[in-house]
């Protein structure tokens, strides 16, 4: 499709904005009694680095809004810290200076027009928890999760409408720990304890979205995915059939949170697989009950598959998060991440036919390596192609497809530290930070060359993308 037939415009009240995870921004993780998470251990424990603090939202957080709104995005995504609201994840009284702290967050954004989007959990399971209860392989977990719910509700049901429960919920298969704070026994069955996991995390969610429609009328709350289609290598039946069922282990998450039953073919495959899910009379009330109003999503890329080992071999470096083989068709970044715009229109294509939900794009960007010029500017061409790019696949599926789509929050307003590297360096942001992977730097904010554009687009409602 030539740029000349394309349809620039999108609805009115489409949301344009941005988005962070708590761990990622805010530092000062030992401030105000917050409590221990799965990021204080994750990294460390892998010898990676993570600065502290990080890029200090907790103290900058009204300098970073005030930019954000200079920036003219009218919405912006942080997750809350659940340790900050229960330091030890299930507490006997919820920490006030927490609460006081998100309060300010929210009301701050309020003041400009800014619509928070908060995620609830984002890889961000309380350390004490997964002591006392390995994690969300117990049950247990569940009433700890409600529980933290139900203080957000009634603190900030106010403030926040749209609110998503799990980051990209299906990580919970590729990195257990982050998903999911699971550790693995030796001779535990892994298979079956992740699926009990996401048993778990689904009940969870079904039982925050039907609170949060209890205690406040109006709210939307989503689902999170990690996103991107799984392509067939070859047309061959063999690599289709990987392909469906790659994606099917994906969507199998939000099958669930979206029609409130597991599909078919996942309650055969358990059984075939000897996973037996710890089901509890009302379980199945319980998820057909908490369905979500809308789909959020995360993507950054396609991933390809192939039934053949030798060319499973040939894995992408840096996305092999979410396995995916090389794509011979298309670019990758300096991290390894393949770059495949019309992907996300198929992706798009995929989740509203196989949904008819509303959809929401809540991270997408390019990490790389910026370079601050003698002069103080950030030139970062390579950044607005990849946004315009995918904006553009964005449009089309608006526009051509007819998606309904409520909005598009790039991921990193800012610079934050990446969550698969632990690196400062792999940048995502519009707003430069001083801060670099050895930890030196005055924690400056400065604007790229991608601030202004992103500012223009978003001035067009997406008309503007020179
Ligand atoms: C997603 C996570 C984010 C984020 C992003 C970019 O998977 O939800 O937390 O960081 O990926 O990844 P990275 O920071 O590893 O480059």
């Amino acid at each position: 499709m030539s740029l000349l037939n394309r349809v620039q415009q999108l609805p009115k009240g489409f949301v344009w904005g941005a988005a962070t995870a708590a761990y990622q921004t805010e530092g000062s993780t030992k401030v105000a009694g917050k409590g221990k998470t799965m990021w204080d251990d994750y990294l460390v424990a892998q010898g990676r680095f993570l600065p502290d603090p990080a890029s200090d939202f907790y103290n900058r957080y009204e300098e970073d809004i005030r930019l954000s709104a200079e920036h003219g995005l009218n919405a912006i995504r942080v997750s809350i810290a659940w340790t900050r609201i229960f330091p030890n994840g299930d507490d006997a009284q919820p920490n006030a200076a927490g609460i006081a702290f998100y309060r300010s967050v929210f009301e701050e954004c309020r003041k400009y027009g800014i619509e928070p989007l908060v995620t609830i959990c984002h890889f961000d399971t309380p350390i004490a928890l997964i002591k006392k209860y390995g994690g969300w392989k117990d049950r247990r977990m569940i009433d700890a999760f409600v529980r933290y719910c139900e203080v957000l509700f009634d603190n900030f049901g106010g403030l926040v409408k749209y609110w998503l429960t799990f980051n990209e919920i299906n990580m919970l298969l590729h990195m257990p720990f982050m998903g999911a704070g699971l550790v693995f026994e030796p001779g535990e069955d892994v298979q079956q304890v992740k699926y009990r996991a996401a048993h778990h995390e689904l009940l969870a969610s079904a039982r925050a979205v039907k609170l949060a429609h209890e205690k406040m009328p109006g709210a939307m709350v989503g689902c999170m995915l990690a996103a991107g289609q799984y392509y067939p290598y070859s047309c061959a039946p063999e690599d289709v059939y990987k392909g469906m069922e790659s994606d099917r282990d994906n969507y199998f998450f939000i099958d669930a949170q979206a029609r409130g039953a597991y599909p078919v073919w996942a309650e055969k495959r358990m059984e075939r697989a000897g996973v037996q899910l710890d089901w509890e009379p009302g379980d199945r009330e319980t998820l057909a009950e908490g369905t979500v109003d809308f789909i959020s999503f995360s993507y950054y890329s396609s991933r390809c598959v192939s039934a053949d080992p030798v060319i499973s071999a040939k894995h992408a470096r840096g996305n092999a998060v979410i396995s995916s083989v090389v794509n011979p068709h298309l670019a990758s970044s300096e991290w390894g991440w393949q770059i495949d715009p019309l992907g996300l229109r198929i992706t798009l294509n995929t989740l509203y036919d196989r949904y008819q939900k509303p959809l929401f794009i809540v991270e997408n960007g390019l990490g790389a390596n910026d370079t601050v010029e003698a002069d103080g500017s950030i030139h970062d061409p390579y950044r607005i192609d990849y946004m315009r790019k995918h904006i553009e696949a964005m449009l089309d599926a608006v526009n051509l497809d007819g998606i309904p789509l409520l909005g598009y929050t790039c991921w990193g307003p800012i610079d934050i530290v990446s969550a698969s590297t632990g690196e400062m360096k792999k940048r995502y942001g519009m707003i430069y930070v001083d801060k670099q992977n050895d930890g030196t730097g005055t924690l400056a904010r400065s604007r790229k060359d991608s601030f202004y554009w992103y500012k223009k687009v978003i001035a067009s409602n997406g008309e503007d993308l020179d």
